[in-house]
C-alpha cells in the first residue's frame, strides 16, 4: 500500500539532502582557504556566511538574549584572530539548487497517479517552504524536506473533514446513504462492509437493492444481507431504483431502524439514461450522504469520474476500494483534492473487516514513517 509513492518521496528527500550537503562542504572548503577572517561572505553568491571576528562578552550576552547561536571563539593572547576559529554557516536554500530535485518530485508524483494540477500544487508548496529557508551548518536537510512534503500533501488534502461515526451518531434516524460509481469498483462490497461495521456498533441497518439493472446484482446483495443478518428491501430486476430506495427508507422509518444503505447500478458516467436515473434518485430521496465509490487502481480516471458523477448527484464524500492492490497511492490525494470532499474509508481487501477509516494523518504516517515500511 502506497509503497511506490513512499519510495519516491524518500528518494526526493535524499536527493535534496545530498545536493545540500555537497554545497555545504563546498562552503566549508571555500572558507578554509582564507587566511584572514573577513566580514564579507565568500565569493559564491549563494552562500550567506556569518563570520564574527571577535566576540566580546557584551555581544554574547546580547545575542543570547535573542536565542541566537553564538560562535565559540577564544581570542589569542597576541590579539590576532585565529584562522582555525569556527564560523557559523547559515545557508539559504536557493530555488536553483532545488530545480532538479523538484522536477524529479513532479515526475514521481505524476507516476504515482497524483493528478497534474494536484502535483503542481504540492511541488509549489514544497518549493515555497524550502526556498529561502535558512539552514544552519549540519542541520538535517532531510527533516526540513520531509516537513515541506508533509505540509504540501496535507494542504491539498485539507478538505472539510467528516467523521463517519460522529455523523451517524448525530444525524436523525434513519440515516440514508446512497452509493454511486461505475461498475465493479466495489460499491456492493463496500455497502456490506459498512453494514457489518454499523451492526457491530449496535445500529440496525437496512439495505436497499437499488441496482436493478445488472443481472445477478439482486442475488449478490441478497447473499450479503443473509450473511450479515440485515433486512434487504428489493423490487424486481428492472424496477425503478428511486422507488426501491424510497421503500427502504419508509421501511426503516416504520421499524425505527438506524441506517439505510442504498446500492445503485454501476454506471458509466457517459451513459446519459443511467445518469438521469441518479438525478431522479436525488430528487426523490433526500439522502443524508451521497458516497462516491471508486477503486484506487483507477488513478486519474477515478478523479475524472468523481467529477462527472458529482454533476448528476452531488457527492458528499468518497470511498476508495482495492487500495490493497494499488501500490501507487496517489488516487486518494487527487480525488480528495478534485472533489473537495473527504475520503471516508479505504477498502483493503474482500472481507467484511477489510476497510480502514481514512484520515490524512494516517496517510502521512504511511508515507513517511520508516517503521511502517
Ligand atoms: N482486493 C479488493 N477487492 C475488492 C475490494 N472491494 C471490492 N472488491 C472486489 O471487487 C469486485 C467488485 O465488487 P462489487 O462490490 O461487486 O462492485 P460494484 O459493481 O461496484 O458493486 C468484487 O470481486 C469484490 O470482491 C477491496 O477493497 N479490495
Ligand atoms: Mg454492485
Amino acid at each position: 500500500m502506497f509503497e511506490s509513492l513512499r519510495k519516491k518521496l524518500k528518494i526526493f528527500k535524499e536527493s535534496v539532502s545530498t545536493e545540500e550537503s555537497e554545497l555545504n562542504s563546498a562552503t566549508i572548503e571555500a572558507s578554509e582557504d582564507k587566511t584572514t577572517p573577513s566580514d564579507e561572505a565568500p565569493e559564491e553568491a549563494s552562500y550567506e556566511t556569518t563570520t564574527q571576528k571577535v566576540v566580546d562578552v557584551e555581544a554574547i550576552g546580547h545575542a543570547s538574549e535573542y536565542g541566537e547561536q553564538v560562535p565559540q571563539r577564544i581570542e589569542p593572547s597576541n590579539g590576532n584572530v585565529s584562522t582555525q576559529d569556527k564560523s557559523i554557516f547559515e545557508r539559504k536554500i536557493k530555488g536553483k539548487d532545488l530545480e532538479d530535485s523538484l522536477w524529479d518530485l513532479e515526475i514521481a508524483l505524476l507516476e504515482s497517479d497524483v493528478a497534474v494540477s494536484v502535483t503542481e500544487e504540492i511541488v509549489e508548496t514544497v518549493k515555497e517552504e524550502l526556498v529561502g529557508t535558512k539552514r544552519k551548518w549540519r542541520q538535517d536537510v532531510g527533516t526540513l524536506v520531509e516537513k515541506a512534503l508533509r505540509d504540501g500533501i496535507l494542504k491539498v488534502l485539507d478538505v472539510s473533514g467528516l467523521d463517519f461515526d460522529e455523523f451517524i451518531k448525530n444525524t436523525p434516524k434513519p440515516v440514508t446513504i446512497v452509493f454511486t460509481g461505475i461498475n465493479g469498483t466495489g460499491k456492493t462490497t463496500t455497502i456490506a462492509k459498512l453494514a457489518y461495521r454499523l451492526k457491530n456498533q449496535g445500529y440496525s441497518v437496512v439495505l436497499a437493492a437499488g441496482d436493478t439493472y445488472r443481472a445477478g446484482a439482486l442475488e449478490q446483495i441478497e447473499r450479503h444481507a443473509e450473511k450479515l443478518g440485515v433486512k434487504l428491501v428489493k423490487h424486481q430486476q428492472g424496477a425503478d431504483p428511486a422507488a426501491v430506495i424510497y421503500d427502504a427508507v419508509q421501511y426503516a422509518r416504520a421499524k425505527h431502524n438506524d441506517v439505510v444503505l442504498a446500492d445503485t447500478a454501476g454506471r458509466i458516467h457517459t451513459n446519459v439514461n443511467l445518469m438521469n436515473q441518479l438525478r431522479k434518485i436525488e430528487r426523490v430521496i433526500d439522502a443524508d450522504l451521497v458516497v462516491f465509490v471508486d477503486e484506487a487502481l483507477a488513478g486519474n480516471d477515478a478523479v475524472e469520474r468523481a467529477l462527472q458523477f458529482n454533476t448528476a448527484m452531488a457527492i458528499d464524500a468518497s470511498i476508495l476500494t482495492k487500495v490493497d492492490a494499488d501500490s501507487k497511492g496517489g488516487t486518494a490525494i487527487s480525488i480528495a483534492h478534485a472533489t473537495s470532499k473527504p475520503i471516508l474509508f479505504l477498502g483493503i481487501g474482500q472481507n467484511y473487516e477489510d476497510m480502514v477509516k481514512f484520515d490524512p494523518q494516517w496517510l502521512m504516517n504511511r508515507l513517511f514513517d520508516e517503521a511502517d515500511a
